[in-house]
């Protein structure tokens, strides 16, 4: 395919502070549910693209994790990520949520205004907030960042993101297409799928455990498809305990997780999917260096 000479080519960062709705915003722009999200903090943990093909443009959207003040190793191979997505990006989208957003953000502040390449801020959820009420806290960002596009919008309802992308279109370098146009993704199906469970996880279960759960899929058998598709995950815990919580009574939160997730997968897959599911404990796999390796997680 020819592409027109003034074609653009780049990576767009969307990076925030926990929950401000970045994967979900990834997930609206591309127009695919690649991402995972949940009203959960720091339900990203690695980064993903997103590939919006224009006419005019290939838009390489990075979802990351939610930036704070690390605590523990697992927080910090996540700040890590997003902060590595800052390096690779031509472009960043800082979203804020403005119910909460503060622009002088303790981590993301002092790189953001030290940023060399083309920001945009995007306050989110906009949706969710009186229209006035949104004026003094944007004054209070322009005058920090005076020549900073500021961008309302609603990741949910799409207000505002046909704006977004125009600025960001804008912004991006020349250059041919990086990526043939059926691909939406650089993540594997088996990454998909293993995200897919830990989404369900984290809608069923409180609030102290969901952070201690990872999933990795151990099997992903494709020899009969596309009649079916065979796998086998593991969702790791911490300890003991919450290899019960997980299980749950009879069974029954397992099989919940199990049977939610097969069907998503089956929609991912576009075949019949067999999940075989099962609970180990990896003791404290959040402080064990070896342990984030394997996950791929650092
Ligand atoms: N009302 C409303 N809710 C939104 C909007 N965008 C995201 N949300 C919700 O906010 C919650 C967090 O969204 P995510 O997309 O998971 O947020 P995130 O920034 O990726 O979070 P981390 O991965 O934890 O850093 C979810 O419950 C979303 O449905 C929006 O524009 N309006
Ligand atoms: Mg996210």
């Amino acid at each position: 395919m020819t592409q027109p000479p003034d074609f653009k080519c780049g990576a767009v960062a969307l990076i925030g502070f926990p929950n401000v709705g970045k994967s979900t915003l990834l997930n609206r722009l591309v127009g695919e549910k690649l991402a995972i999200t949940s009203p959960k903090p720091q339900t990203t943990r690695q980064s993903l693209l997103g590939i919006l093909h224009l006419p005019q443009a290939q838009l390489l959207f990075l979802d990351t994790p939610g930036v704070l003040e690390p605590a523990g190793p697992l927080n910090a191979a996540l700040v890590r990520g997003a902060m590595s997505a800052l390096a690779e990006a031509d472009v960043v989208v800082w979203l804020v949520d403005p119910r909460a957003g503060q622009p002088e953000d303790r981590v993301l502040y002092p790189e953001l205004r030290r940023l060399s390449r083309p920001l945009i801020i995007a306050l989110n959820k906009i949706d969710l907030v009186d229209k006035r009420a949104l004026l003094p806290l944007m004054a209070r960002f322009h005058e920090l960042f005076p020549r900073t596009p500021l961008v309302p919008v609603s990741a949910l309802t799409g207000e505002g993101l046909a704006a977004l992308l125009e600025e960001i279109v804008r912004l991006l370098p020349q250059g041919p297409p990086l990526y043939p146009e059926d691909q939406v993704t650089d993540r594997t199906e088996r990454f998909l799928a293993a995200e897919l469970i830990r989404q369900r996880l984290l809608h069923h279960l409180g609030e102290e455990v969901p952070h201690a759960v990872a999933v990795a899929v151990e099997e992903f058998d494709e020899r009969e498809r596309p009649r079916l598709v065979r796998l086998r995950a593991v969702v790791f815990v911490e300890k003991e305990s919450q290899k019960g919580i997980v299980i749950g009574k009879q069974g029954r939160l397992l099989k919940a997780v199990g049977q939610e997730a097969r069907t998503e997968i089956e929609a991912l897959l576009g075949c019949r999917v067999f999940l075989d599911l099962w609970v180990k404990v990896w003791k404290n796999w959040r402080r064990d260096p070896r342990a984030l390796r394997q996950l791929g997680l650092s």
